[in-house]
């Protein structure tokens, strides 16, 4: 039977959020112990276990169809893949850091100067579009020292917290990119496989959804539930159901992760009582 071949990184920062997506859309994998490859036991799905750098090229090649890496690694390989889905997890941005002491004031900053980065190919073609003529030094790992020891003016890295940076001495002045985890395919895959990717995409869709949105049960007073029934964008319209105490409701419905805290403030001054905050398991949207 047809199996559709997902990589993954094997291990690193998106290992492990990649296998809850995984699991989260019911999928079992049996010897799960990221050895080589891992084949799901209720789902015709097959995962290979690689270093994020090397998953571009290998669905570009059809040794995978279809593969989890940063956007960052996408962009840097340069493959003509599909970003099929953003998966929100790993989240980070790829920017340019000079000495603190330094007195940048614009990107012209940069001419002339060396930049260190394990990101050459993305930083080459930013240099590029704003005709910036920088000297790029590819350094593998540890790459915030480089201007420590003297062998760069500034670095093009990962930032996520920014606490890196800090203390190594360095600011962020350019951000080149936002990144975060997507689902990647090759756009030739075959119909059948394809046709998997779409059940997966569809259970991976209604994973995302629940991780965003919370379930809520409120009390609210009759007399104030047009006000509280218009204070909560949920899904379509919330449910509305009375409650054994005269001038009094119970309502339920779905509010984003976003919204959240401005929702809950709004219908606590209307006069809610009683709000229950509930995860969600699956959400079909
Ligand atoms: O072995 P393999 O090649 O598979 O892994 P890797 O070492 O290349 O990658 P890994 O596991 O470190 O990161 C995988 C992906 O996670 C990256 O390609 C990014 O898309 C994403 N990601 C998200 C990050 C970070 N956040 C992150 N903070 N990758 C790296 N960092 C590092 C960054 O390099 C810097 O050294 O963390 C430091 C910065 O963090 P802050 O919080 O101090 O700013
Ligand atoms: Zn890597």
């Amino acid at each position: 039977m047809e199996k559709l071949k997902i990589a993954i990184q094997k291990s690193g920062r998106l290992s492990e959020k990649s296998l809850d997506i995984i699991a989260e859309a019911g999928i079992n994998l049996i010897n799960g112990s990221r050895k080589l490859i891992s084949i799901a036991s209720n789902f015709p799905l097959e995962i290979l276990y690689l270093r994020d750098d090397d998953i571009p090229q290998y669905i570009a090649d059809g040794v995978a169809d279809a593969g989890i890496v940063g956007e960052n690694v996408l962009v840097e390989s340069g493959a003509r893949l599909d970003i099929v889905e953003r998966l929100g997890f790993a989240r980070c941005r790829l920017s340019l850091a000079v000495n603190k002491s330094s007195d940048y004031s614009d990107r012209s900053y940069f001419n002339g100067k060396r930049i260190a980065t394990s990101y050459p190919a993305t930083l080459k073609r930013w240099l590029q579009e704003n005709s910036i003529d920088a000297e790029i030094h590819i350094i593998n790992g540890s790459v915030e020292i480089a201007t420590g020891i003297g062998l760069a003016d500034a670095i093009f890295d990962i930032v996520s917290s920014g606490s890196t940076l800090i203390s190594n001495g360095l600011k962020e002045v350019e951000k080149v990119m936002d990144s975060e985890a997507v689902l990647l395919t090759a756009p030739d895959i075959n119909d059948a496989r394809r046709d998997i990717l779409d059940e997966l995409l569809f259970r991976l869709r209604a994973v995302l959804a629940s991780r965003n949105n919370k379930y809520i049960l409120l009390n609210a007073p009759d007399d104030k539930l047009d006000k509280i029934i218009g204070a909560i964008p949920g899904m379509k319209s919330p449910t509305v159901l009375p409650l054994a105490m005269k001038g009094w409701s119970s309502v339920h419905s779905v509010v984003n992760e976003n919204d959240f805290w401005q929702v809950i403030g709004k219908l606590r001054e209307y006069g809610a009582q009683g709000i229950l905050v509930i995860p969600i398991e699956k959400m079909i949207v």
